[in-house]
């Protein structure tokens, strides 16, 4: 297995044991003949820490990724990058939360949550060599795992801080590149299948996201639940990763188009939001 297909293996194991559904999905489309191919994957990090994007760029860099092009979510609160590969059709989003633009109260439990992530990543446990499997970018949770009150208090103002407060660095979503389903090589009848099966979709700006002249259209899933034991709520269910889907166009280079769109990105970011679950959790509606 080459060094690239590894990282993307210890990445899909990770994902799909909080992700039953992308699993479920997976299986769908082998069932029916096909091969996946992933269009991408995404990353969440916190911003001027040791873990910003500037320190795990270096992880894909070293993988062979080139930076492609750059985005900015303003009310989110987010910067993010996109690399691609010369000899792979996935490519890398990663962003990163200015979490200093937060309230006072958020920037304390960030800053704590970076603290110790800090101290982990400094301590001899850690193997940095792991066979050329990139060790932050599947580091996981680096600190304990928030109280729920402190979750609640990220979740108000920031969905996304919320989510990385849990999870931490791991595969936050992967992309199934549907040009390449044999089968189903249009987004539409994807989705169309999807719904039959009962899948949630994420709506936030309509199910399918993008137009053809945008030269990417992308859907996804609602994120799986999972149940999770804070110290001072019991278990409680928190949103883990989604599953993406992505129809790329023709350039008129006659290249398919390999970035993102920030509209759309901006409304895909909503795939792990709890509204429904928490009951009214401040939802940050971007443009
Ligand atoms: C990333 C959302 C953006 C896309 O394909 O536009 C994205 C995230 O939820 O972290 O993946
Ligand atoms: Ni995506």
């Amino acid at each position: 297995m080459s060094i690239l297909d590894n990282f993307f293996d210890k990445l899909w194991q990770q994902y799909s044991e909080i992700s039953p559904q992308a699993l479920a999905i997976h299986q769908l489309f082998e069932n029916k003949g096909e091969t996946l191919v992933n269009d991408h994957v995404a990353f969440r990090t916190f911003a001027d820490s040791h873990i910003s994007l500037d320190i795990v760029e270096d992880e894909i860099l070293a993988l062979g990724y080139r930076l492609l092009d750059s985005y900015q979510f303003e009310v989110k609160k987010l910067d993010a990058r996109c690399y691609i590969h010369d000899q792979s059709p996935t490519k890398i989003f990663i962003s990163e939360l200015r979490w200093g633009e937060l309230s006072e109260q958020a920037q304390a439990i960030i800053q704590d949550i970076i603290e110790q992530g800090h101290k982990t990543l400094s301590s001899p446990l850690i193997d940095q060599s792991s066979a050329g499997i990139s060790p932050l970018l599947s580091a996981g949770r680096l600190w304990q795992l928030p109280s729920y009150a402190d979750y609640q208090t990220l979740a108000a103002e920031s969905e996304y801080a919320a989510w990385l407060s849990v999870w931490g660095l791991r595969a936050n979503h992967f992309t199934l590149f549907v040009n390449h389903l044999k089968r189903d090589p249009e987004l539409s009848q994807v989705v169309e299948l999807l719904q039959q099966q009962g899948y949630e979709l994420n709506d936030a700006g309509g199910v399918i996201k993008g137009k053809q002249a945008d030269l990417l259209i992308q859907a996804s899933t609602m994120a799986d639940t999972c149940l999770i034991d804070f110290k001072d709520a019991g278990k409680q269910p928190i949103s883990s990763c989604y599953y993406e889907f992505a129809q790329r166009f023709t350039q008129e280079n006659g290249q398919l188009y390999q970035g993102f769109v920030p509209s759309s990105a901006d409304k895909i970011f909503e795939s792990t939001s709890m509204k429904s679950i928490l009951g009214g959790v401040a939802s940050d509606d971007d443009n």
